[in-house]
Protein backbone atom coordinates (compact mmCIF):
# COMPACT_ATOMS: atom_id res chain seq x y z
CA UNK A 1 0.00 0.00 0.00
CA UNK A 2 2.11 3.01 -1.34
CA UNK A 3 -0.49 5.37 -0.18
CA UNK A 4 -1.04 7.95 3.20
CA UNK A 5 -3.72 5.80 4.07
CA UNK A 6 -4.34 5.08 7.83
CA UNK A 7 -7.36 5.65 10.99
CA UNK A 8 -6.97 8.24 13.21
CA UNK A 9 -9.88 7.37 15.98
CA UNK A 10 -10.40 9.79 18.56
CA UNK A 11 -11.96 8.76 21.56
CA UNK A 12 -13.46 10.87 24.84
CA UNK A 13 -16.12 12.35 26.43
CA UNK A 14 -18.71 14.84 24.79
CA UNK A 15 -17.47 18.19 24.31
CA UNK A 16 -13.95 16.69 25.18
CA UNK A 17 -12.67 18.57 22.11
CA UNK A 18 -12.20 15.32 19.89
CA UNK A 19 -14.25 17.28 16.81
CA UNK A 20 -12.34 20.37 17.50
CA UNK A 21 -8.79 18.55 17.65
CA UNK A 22 -9.74 16.66 14.67
CA UNK A 23 -10.69 18.88 12.48
CA UNK A 24 -7.24 21.42 13.03
CA UNK A 25 -5.17 18.12 12.49
CA UNK A 26 -7.25 17.97 9.02
CA UNK A 27 -6.39 21.57 8.19
CA UNK A 28 -2.73 20.53 8.75
CA UNK A 29 -2.63 17.34 6.68
CA UNK A 30 -4.16 19.54 4.23
CA UNK A 31 -1.50 21.23 3.72
CA UNK A 32 0.85 18.74 3.52
CA UNK A 33 -0.92 17.65 0.39
CA UNK A 34 -3.02 14.82 2.31
CA UNK A 35 -6.41 13.89 1.32
CA UNK A 36 -8.54 13.20 4.36
CA UNK A 37 -12.51 12.65 5.73
CA UNK A 38 -13.66 13.55 8.81
CA UNK A 39 -16.55 10.86 10.16
CA UNK A 40 -18.29 11.83 13.21
CA UNK A 41 -21.64 12.22 15.29
CA UNK A 42 -22.64 14.84 12.62
CA UNK A 43 -22.68 12.70 9.40
CA UNK A 44 -23.10 9.29 11.23
CA UNK A 45 -25.29 9.35 13.75
CA UNK A 46 -27.84 11.39 11.19
CA UNK A 47 -27.27 9.53 8.43
CA UNK A 48 -26.01 5.69 8.36
CA UNK A 49 -26.61 5.26 12.18
CA UNK A 50 -29.94 7.40 12.84
CA UNK A 51 -31.67 4.18 13.97
CA UNK A 52 -29.60 3.80 16.89
CA UNK A 53 -29.94 5.08 20.40
CA UNK A 54 -26.93 5.53 22.84
CA UNK A 55 -27.94 2.03 24.80
CA UNK A 56 -24.62 0.26 25.33
CA UNK A 57 -25.59 -2.46 22.49
CA UNK A 58 -26.69 0.63 19.66
CA UNK A 59 -22.95 1.90 20.62
CA UNK A 60 -21.14 -1.02 19.92
CA UNK A 61 -23.26 -0.95 16.47
CA UNK A 62 -22.73 2.38 16.12
CA UNK A 63 -18.61 1.78 16.30
CA UNK A 64 -19.05 -1.32 14.54
CA UNK A 65 -20.79 0.15 11.59
CA UNK A 66 -18.35 3.22 11.74
CA UNK A 67 -15.14 1.00 11.70
CA UNK A 68 -16.27 -0.76 8.31
CA UNK A 69 -17.25 2.96 7.16
CA UNK A 70 -13.77 4.05 7.75
CA UNK A 71 -12.16 0.66 6.76
CA UNK A 72 -13.85 1.21 3.08
CA UNK A 73 -12.87 4.84 2.95
CA UNK A 74 -8.91 4.19 4.24
CA UNK A 75 -8.82 1.25 1.45
CA UNK A 76 -10.08 3.93 -0.88
CA UNK A 77 -6.73 5.81 -0.12
CA UNK A 78 -7.66 8.69 2.36
CA UNK A 79 -6.89 9.31 6.08
CA UNK A 80 -9.85 9.08 8.13
CA UNK A 81 -10.07 10.81 11.41
CA UNK A 82 -12.95 9.18 13.64
CA UNK A 83 -14.29 11.12 16.36
CA UNK A 84 -16.86 9.12 18.77
CA UNK A 85 -17.00 9.23 22.46
CA UNK A 86 -16.63 5.38 22.13
CA UNK A 87 -16.49 4.43 25.30
CA UNK A 88 -16.25 0.97 25.96
CA UNK A 89 -12.80 -0.88 25.79
CA UNK A 90 -14.46 -3.46 23.86
CA UNK A 91 -15.79 -1.38 21.21
CA UNK A 92 -12.86 0.01 20.99
CA UNK A 93 -10.59 -3.30 20.68
CA UNK A 94 -13.27 -4.43 17.90
CA UNK A 95 -11.73 -1.53 15.93
CA UNK A 96 -8.91 -3.15 15.37
CA UNK A 97 -10.38 -6.28 14.14
CA UNK A 98 -12.22 -4.73 11.11
CA UNK A 99 -9.35 -2.33 10.11
CA UNK A 100 -6.56 -5.12 10.44
CA UNK A 101 -4.33 -4.38 7.63
CA UNK A 102 -4.97 -0.59 8.73
CA UNK A 103 -2.50 1.74 10.23
CA UNK A 104 -4.71 2.76 13.37
CA UNK A 105 -4.16 5.24 15.99
CA UNK A 106 -5.68 5.33 19.04
CA UNK A 107 -5.83 9.36 20.83
CA UNK A 108 -7.49 9.93 23.73
CA UNK A 109 -9.13 13.16 24.38
CA UNK A 110 -8.94 13.33 28.25
CA UNK A 111 -10.90 16.09 29.62
CA UNK A 112 -12.52 15.58 32.73
CA UNK A 113 -16.07 15.05 33.06
CA UNK A 114 -15.93 18.40 35.44
CA UNK A 115 -14.56 20.04 32.90
CA UNK A 116 -16.91 18.87 29.90
CA UNK A 117 -19.93 19.88 32.54
CA UNK A 118 -18.78 22.97 32.64
CA UNK A 119 -18.40 23.71 29.23
CA UNK A 120 -21.39 21.84 28.22
CA UNK A 121 -21.49 22.89 24.55
CA UNK A 122 -24.55 21.40 23.48
CA UNK A 123 -26.85 21.58 26.76
CA UNK A 124 -26.37 17.89 27.64
CA UNK A 125 -25.16 17.72 30.72
CA UNK A 126 -27.92 19.43 31.91
CA UNK A 127 -30.31 17.66 30.34
CA UNK A 128 -28.60 14.52 31.80
CA UNK A 129 -28.62 15.91 35.27
CA UNK A 130 -32.40 16.72 35.41
CA UNK A 131 -33.23 13.78 33.75
CA UNK A 132 -34.28 14.14 30.22
CA UNK A 133 -31.37 12.25 28.70
CA UNK A 134 -30.36 8.99 29.72
CA UNK A 135 -27.13 7.01 29.64
CA UNK A 136 -25.29 10.12 29.13
CA UNK A 137 -21.49 8.97 29.01
CA UNK A 138 -19.79 10.42 32.46
CA UNK A 139 -23.22 10.94 34.25
CA UNK A 140 -25.29 7.48 34.04
CA UNK A 141 -23.47 5.61 31.54
CA UNK A 142 -19.88 4.79 31.77
CA UNK A 143 -16.38 5.93 30.21
CA UNK A 144 -13.89 3.08 30.25
CA UNK A 145 -10.70 5.58 29.38
CA UNK A 146 -7.87 3.80 27.30
CA UNK A 147 -4.64 2.67 29.14
CA UNK A 148 -2.58 2.56 26.30
CA UNK A 149 -3.69 4.90 23.69
CA UNK A 150 -0.81 6.03 20.97
CA UNK A 151 -1.65 9.94 22.04
CA UNK A 152 -3.26 10.98 25.13
CA UNK A 153 -3.68 14.93 25.12
CA UNK A 154 -4.79 16.55 28.05
CA UNK A 155 -6.81 19.94 26.95
CA UNK A 156 -7.13 21.28 30.46
CA UNK A 157 -3.59 21.72 30.34
CA UNK A 158 -2.59 22.12 26.74
CA UNK A 159 -4.18 24.51 23.96
CA UNK A 160 -5.81 22.74 20.58
CA UNK A 161 -2.50 23.99 19.03
CA UNK A 162 -0.17 22.27 21.27
CA UNK A 163 -2.74 19.09 20.94
CA UNK A 164 -2.38 19.03 17.05
CA UNK A 165 1.22 19.72 17.00
CA UNK A 166 1.39 16.26 19.54
CA UNK A 167 -0.62 14.05 16.93
CA UNK A 168 1.55 15.41 13.71
CA UNK A 169 4.32 14.63 15.47
CA UNK A 170 2.47 11.31 16.54
CA UNK A 171 1.97 10.51 12.47
CA UNK A 172 4.68 12.45 10.15
CA UNK A 173 7.39 9.37 10.88
CA UNK A 174 4.25 7.44 9.43
CA UNK A 175 3.45 9.27 6.50
CA UNK A 176 4.78 9.34 2.95
CA UNK A 177 5.56 12.01 1.87
C1 LIG B 1 -23.20 10.62 25.02
C2 LIG B 1 -24.59 11.80 23.62
C3 LIG B 1 -25.69 11.26 24.28
C4 LIG B 1 -25.47 10.36 25.36
C5 LIG B 1 -26.44 12.55 22.71
N1 LIG B 1 -24.21 10.06 25.68
O1 LIG B 1 -20.86 16.37 22.10
P1 LIG B 1 -21.59 15.69 21.03
O2 LIG B 1 -23.08 15.37 21.49
O3 LIG B 1 -21.59 16.20 19.68
O4 LIG B 1 -21.08 14.22 21.03
C6 LIG B 1 -21.97 13.32 21.64
C7 LIG B 1 -22.52 12.41 20.59
C8 LIG B 1 -22.02 11.00 20.93
O5 LIG B 1 -22.25 10.16 19.85
P2 LIG B 1 -21.21 9.01 19.52
O6 LIG B 1 -21.70 8.34 18.30
O7 LIG B 1 -19.85 9.59 19.50
O8 LIG B 1 -21.34 8.08 20.81
S1 LIG B 1 -20.85 6.58 20.98
O9 LIG B 1 -19.48 6.49 20.44
O10 LIG B 1 -20.86 6.33 22.44
O11 LIG B 1 -21.77 5.68 20.28
C9 LIG B 1 -23.18 14.12 22.14
C10 LIG B 1 -24.38 13.39 21.62
O12 LIG B 1 -23.93 12.47 20.64
N2 LIG B 1 -25.08 12.61 22.64
N3 LIG B 1 -26.85 11.74 23.69
N4 LIG B 1 -26.50 9.81 26.02
N5 LIG B 1 -23.33 11.49 24.00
Amino acid sequence: NNHNSFLMWFTGLSGSGKSTIANVVEQELFKLGIKTYILDGDNIRKGINSDLTFSPEDRTENIRRIAEVANLLVDSGLVVLAAFVSPYKKDRENIKNIVKDVNFVEIYVNTSVEECERRDVKGLYKKARAGEIKNMTGISAPYEAPENPDVEIKTEKESVEQAVKQIIEYITPKLKL
